[in-house]
């Protein structure tokens, strides 16, 4: 092995390789680009020297790549070298088919940026990685694959993570054409994602494709390509030897197709059969590319410490460059000579570009950061909570009974209503998740609803909140509304980055080009009387409240509920808002305030008429009571709480408001602080945890707002919930409420 560096030896290597590649006899009978390059393949002259071109683009690009961090100048340096077969599956789609790709799959990129007239892809890659403001997609906030024009959705550096979502954008490609609504994609598109051999074995991705065969066993469209490029590495660890092919060749719904890398004719005929069976069947298929992984994992990676030196030299023979240009050669397309220069040209035009680019500014300001994160015009959304649907719908809808002239509702009945009214507001929603359908969900709140708006939009999903939430990712970018269910709080978390890191991240790395808006319901929080124990109680949202970006709603009654759903999917329509609309269970079929049989909690189903006066601001808090001695700040279950602690108050003389906060994120801050000054004591109740809980960030907000007066809280033990009678020992009472209160009025 010399001393070179990785990046100079593959360049010495490949230069030396093309340079002796061995010519074409002289005698040969002149080539027709238009012919395949090889008897019985579907690649052309023409296309190969196409995609050849990509191929030394890429390999440019990761070159510069280093040079680029060797100069301080460039921030990423993972590469796509030895990858380069992937150049072969854009050849074989459409540039308007959705792609979601690998870190690797760079010379995907150059080729289809090449499809793509006006394109720049090198530009494009460079001003990733030197995270210049003029990045197409990301603008400079990340390192990463993606062009709207080019139908290549970013992706994050989760790896697997985007599978999920390939698997909604497939499902949303036939749905949107089923539903008749508009889509982003051709009615007969289809998603191409790839990922690597080690992130083939993530539970993500195994989700992910489960779902994909699931949905397509039964008979439903499901038009995705999965493509694992496999190099046989995860950074430092071998994939075991045929694993790929042994875990996915066989599996039910899931048609193999396979090609060595560095055989481009092969990888094309792999990549177009896939693609048709994909396309023409509507079916999932896997597309198993072999390659090799040049350079390490990354700059910072010292392979030789894992590798041996045969072993890495080994792998320059399979250089797909090579195999490219041998075919080429062989065919009388390029000489030898013609190929070197090809790519020493391309190695100087990515330098040429690569100086330009590097002077080109990086975000300049916080201002400048976030301006994508999240953007809200509540004047609008405010306009479209009104939104409704035609009297006649509504009352085919609701089958004649308009809720709004029937009985005061619960919380679970006005989420219903409030559901049948968005279903048919906007013809573009869909509502899912476990038990969602025929049964209705396991608390009633989608009863009646599938029936009504038919399975194409109101239907049962198999049972796993990462798909779950795919489906949603997927299909919101493809241009549906989705409302997901999560059965629970407590099963959210193993689904979280789903939320985290793909939906509430798209907006930012995309630079607003991309938006995933959703309203993703969850069932929880704790007093579930009867039904107990820690996973159907949870009272944990830290998770959620330092999501940047997201809403976080918890509706405490039925009209706010209705109000707040109609806010919520307004701001998705608007802003492209993720929301997540947190309801307490215990609180679904609650009647009563007060006394058993008051009817306090139900509440008449507000009219379309009377929506934008009933509109819930996101943000924006509701006050009971105009009581001068304190403020009981609170949410969920603490409303009822309050309340009931309020009127305890009030009989011995103590004047007590209660502030529903309403919303968890944004906090509504305004009404807080305009009830503390009118109170000067503030207990905040809050029956999330003590560390992590809300009341960190309530209190949190009135100290920095300069809150002088008296200021204490209430919350939930740090512990997970016990079942029985226990959980009353850590989750917040009355009494304790009360205690707390009178406290605020001793010296
Ligand atoms: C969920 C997650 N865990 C760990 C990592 C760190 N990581 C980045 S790449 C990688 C290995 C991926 O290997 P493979 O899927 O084979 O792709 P390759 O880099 O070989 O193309 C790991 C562990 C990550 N990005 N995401
Ligand atoms: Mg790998």
């Amino acid at each position: 092995m010399s001393d070179l560096t990785p990046d100079a030896a593959l360049d010495q290597h490949l230069r030396h390789a093309l340079a002796t590649l061995p010519p074409r006899a002289p005698d040969a009978v002149a080539p027709d680009p238009g012919e395949p390059i090889r008897a019985g393949s579907g690649l052309t002259g023409a296309m190969a020297l196409a995609l050849y071109d990509a191929q030394i683009g890429n390999r440019a690009l990761d070159l510069e790549a280093r040079a680029l961090r060797a100069t301080g100048r460039g921030f990423y340096t993972i590469g796509s070298s030895g990858h380069e077969a992937n150049a072969a599956v854009a050849a074989a789609l459409r540039p308007s088919d959705p792609a979601l790709l690998h870190y690797r799959s760079g010379a995907f990129y150059l080729a289809r940026a090449a499809q793509v007239p006006g394109s720049t892809g090198l530009h494009d890659v460079l001003r990733g990685l030197v995270s210049s403001v003029e990045e197409p997609i990301a603008g400079g906030r990340h390192k990463v694959f993606g062009r709207h024009e080019l139908a290549v959705i970013p992706q994050t550096s989760t790896i697997a993570s985007q599978l999920p979502r390939a698997v909604g954008v497939a499902f949303a490609i036939d749905r949107a054409r089923k539903l008749g609504v508009g889509s982003a994609w051709p009615a007969d598109a289809i998603a191409v994602t790839s990922f690597g051999d080690a992130s083939a074995n993530h539970s993500t991705a195994v989700g992910a494709i489960n779902a994909a065969c699931q949905v397509s066993y039964q008979g439903l469209p499901m038009p995705v390509l999965f493509v694992c490029e496999d190099n046989g590495i995860g950074i430092s660890v071998s994939t075991p030897q045929g694993w790929i092919e042994a875990a996915y060749s066989n599996r039910p719904a899931l048609k193999y197709f396979t090609a060595d890398g560095d055989d481009i004719a092969a990888c094309f005929d792999a990549a177009c059969a896939a693609a048709d069976y994909v396309r023409s069947r509507r079916a999932p298929a896997f597309l198993h590319l072999r390659v090799v992984r040049f350079m390490a994992h990354a700059g910072t990676d010292a392979e030789i410490s894992y590798r041996s030196p045969a072993a890495i030299s080994a792998d320059y023979d399979r250089d797909p460059l090579l195999g490219t240009a041998r075919l080429l050669v062989s065919a009388g397309l390029l000489t030898p000579a013609e190929a070197l220069a090809q790519y020493d040209a391309r190695c100087v035009e990515v330098h040429e570009i690569a100086e330009l680019v590097s002077v080109e500014p990086q975000l300049g300001s916080v201002e400048a950061v976030v301006a994508p994160l999240a953007p809200r015009r509540p004047d609008w959304v405010a306009a479209g909570a009104a939104r409704a649907a035609l009297p006649d719908e509504r009352a085919t809808a609701f089958g004649g009974k308009l809720p709004e002239h029937g009985e005061p509702l619960t919380l679970a009945d006005s989420i219903n209503r409030a559901l049948a009214d968005a279903l048919a507001a906007y013809p573009n929603a869909i509502a899912f998740g476990e038990d969602v359908g025929r049964k209705g969900g396991v608390y009633g709140v989608t009863r009646g609803l599938a029936r009504r708006f038919g399975a194409g939009r109101v239907f049962d999903t198999l049972l796993d909140e990462q798909s779950i939430l795919g489906v949603a990712l997927g299909s919101a970018v493809s241009g549906l509304l989705p409302i997901p269910e999560i059965q629970y709080l407590a099963y959210l978390h193993n689904a979280e980055d789903q939320l985290r890191g793909e939906a509430a991240s798209l907006q930012f790395f995309s630079n607003g080009q991309y938006r995933n808006p959703m309203v993703v319901r969850v069932a929880g929080l704790a007093y579930q009387k009867g039904f107990g124990g820690h996973f159907h109680n949870d009272n944990a949202v830290g998770v959620l409240r330092d999501i940047p970006g997201i809403v976080v709603a918890v509706p405490s009654r039925g009209d706010d509920a209705a109000a707040m759903l109609r806010s919520c999917l307004a701001a998705a329509d608007i802003d492209g808002t993720v929301s997540v609309f947190l309801e307490p269970i215990a609180l679904y079929h609650t009647r009563d305030l007060y006394e058993p049989g008051d009817g306090e909690w139900l509440s008449p189903y507000v009219a379309p008429e009377l929506w934008t006066s009933a509109h819930a601001a996101i943000g924006r808090g509701r006050t009971y009571g105009s009581g001068r001695d304190i403020t009981l700040a609170t949410f969920g279950n603490g409303v009822l709480m309050s309340l009931r602690v309020a009127r305890r108050l009030a009989d011995v003389g103590v004047g007590a408001r209660v502030l529903d906060l309403r919303w968890l994120a944004p906090l509504p801050v305004e009404d807080l602080l305009h009830e503390a000054a009118a109170t000067d004591r503030v207990l905040v109740v809050d029956e999330t945890r003590a560390s992590g809980g809300v009341s960190e960030g309530v209190i949190t907000a009135l100290v920095e707002a300069g809150y002088t007066g008296r200021l204490a809280r209430v919350a939930a033990t740090d512990s997970f919930i016990p079942l029985g009678d226990a959980a009353n020992h850590v989750l917040l009472s009355e009494a304790a409420i009360e205690k707390a209160a009178l406290e605020l009025f001793g010296t």
